[in-house]
């Protein structure tokens, strides 16, 4: 993989920024992209900032259809902000476009770049560390799938075909186990196991929505709590960002991905597994969150299917974990050796976590079916 680095400064020379620029340093903790900010020197006013960042070829084979999805949802989210009297600098992301007027840049050596004015007062968190700022980042969430209740889902490219179709993903884990390209299975035997053991759930919710009971919609996917900005003061939501996997999903995918990432006290990469556990109430704060964002916009039925949503993309993103490692890291972003390894483990463990308190899950959401 060619390091960003390499074309830094012409891409820098492809936008008009509005200033001169300062420098360009690495930012964020985000797996996928490779993520800059941008810091500018206006004349009259103090720095300017902006996220530059250079799409994954990896994950985005596509980055032309990408960027048509996010410039339309952006547009069309900003409008809805807007006529509520909300602040669409602050509260949508915004393309700033290259120099030649498309919608992204590409380098001399193919990488593909593009450009968000940087949405200033706000944090970023890798943790929940309070059930109230969890539940802000689930107000956020719903309040993003609401908004985008009616946007017109066939006019959306899938930018990563069938990015959560769990079955699917079983199957390439499968084809990874086999082939053990670096002939790492054998050290991971105990995790393929695992999954082996839970091959009938990968179809739950697939079965569901085959069957007529979970409706399609247009979802975010990747749910994280750091792809949510929140106001440095009043610590609410303020911006949904990493627009990049918005496509017709389920809506269980985008509760479970939050609960899969922040319903617990510890980060994705933590080593000691003692200190890796699913914390009930947070699920519960969330839970409650979420649904006040999406302000009464769910089934029943997608309200029942709430806890296998948090399951199957725990599992899931477990699976997806253990496939890049047996194959070689070459998706996800690794600053160490087997740390997909040991982002799997905490995933299992929380899928092991949420098995055993299944009934309370459970019934944390039936308190909210009408
Ligand atoms: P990845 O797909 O690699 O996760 P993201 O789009 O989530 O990339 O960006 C990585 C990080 O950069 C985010 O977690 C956040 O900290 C920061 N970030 C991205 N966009 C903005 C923005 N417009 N304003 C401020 N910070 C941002
Ligand atoms: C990636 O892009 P980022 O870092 O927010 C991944 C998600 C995973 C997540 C695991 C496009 O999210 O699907 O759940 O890592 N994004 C993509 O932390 O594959
Ligand atoms: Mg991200």
């Amino acid at each position: 993989m060619v390091q960003a680095e390499q074309t830094l400064q012409e891409v820098l020379g492809a936008f008009d920024f509005g200033a001169p620029v300062v420098g360009a340093i690495r930012y964020g903790h985000g797996h996928i992209n490779d993520t800059f900010v941008v810091h500018t020197q206006p004349e009259d006013r103090c720095c300017c900032r902006f996220i530059l960042q250079r799409m994954s070829a990896a994950a985005f084979k596509r980055p032309d259809q990408l960027m048509e999805n996010i410039i339309n949802v952006t547009d069309y989210l900003g409008r809805q902000i807007q006529a509520a009297g909300g602040d669409r600098s602050r509260e949508a992301m915004e393309v700033l476009r290259p120099r030649d007027g498309r919608p992204y840049y590409t380098d001399s050596l193919g990488g593909a770049w593009r450009v968000y004015p940087f949405v200033e007062h706000t944090v970023c968190r890798q943790t929940a560390d309070t059930p109230e700022l969890f539940a802000a980042s689930g107000r956020a969430f719903g309040r993003f799938q609401r908004l985008l209740k009616d946007y017109p889902a066939d006019t959306l490219h899938e930018t990563i075909p069938l990015f959560h179709d769990t079955e699917d993903r079983l199957k390439k884990f499968k084809a990874a186990v086999e082939a053990d390209a670096l002939g790492r299975a054998k050290d991971c035997q105990t995790e393929i196991g695992f999954v082996l053991a839970r091959e009938a759930d990968c179809s739950v919710a697939l079965d569901a929505m085959r069957a007529g009971k979970l409706p399609l919609r247009v979802t975010h996917n990747d749910t994280k709590l750091n792809n949510v900005l929140m106001d440095e003061e009043t610590g609410e939501g303020v911006c949904i960002i990493d627009l990049d996997t918005v496509m017709p999903g389920l809506v269980l995918y985008d509760f479970g991905d939050s609960i899969r990432f922040g319903a617990n006290h510890s980060a994705e990469d933590e080593r000691d597994l003692s200190k890796v556990r699913l914390d009930v109430d947070l699920f519960a704060a969330y839970t409650a969150a979420f649904l006040e964002g999406v302000e009464g916009a769910l089934t029943d039925a997608e309200i029942a299917y709430l806890p296998w949503g948090a399951k199957l993309m725990t599992l899931e993103c477990g699976m997806r974990f253990l496939t890049d490692h047996l194959e070689g890291d070459h998706y996800f972003h690794i600053a160490r050796e087997g740390h997909n390894l040991d982002r799997c483990r905490t995933q299992f463990k929380l899928v092991a976590d949420m098995e055993a308190r299944w009934t309370e899950l459970e019934a944390i959401a039936a308190q909210y079916r009408k």
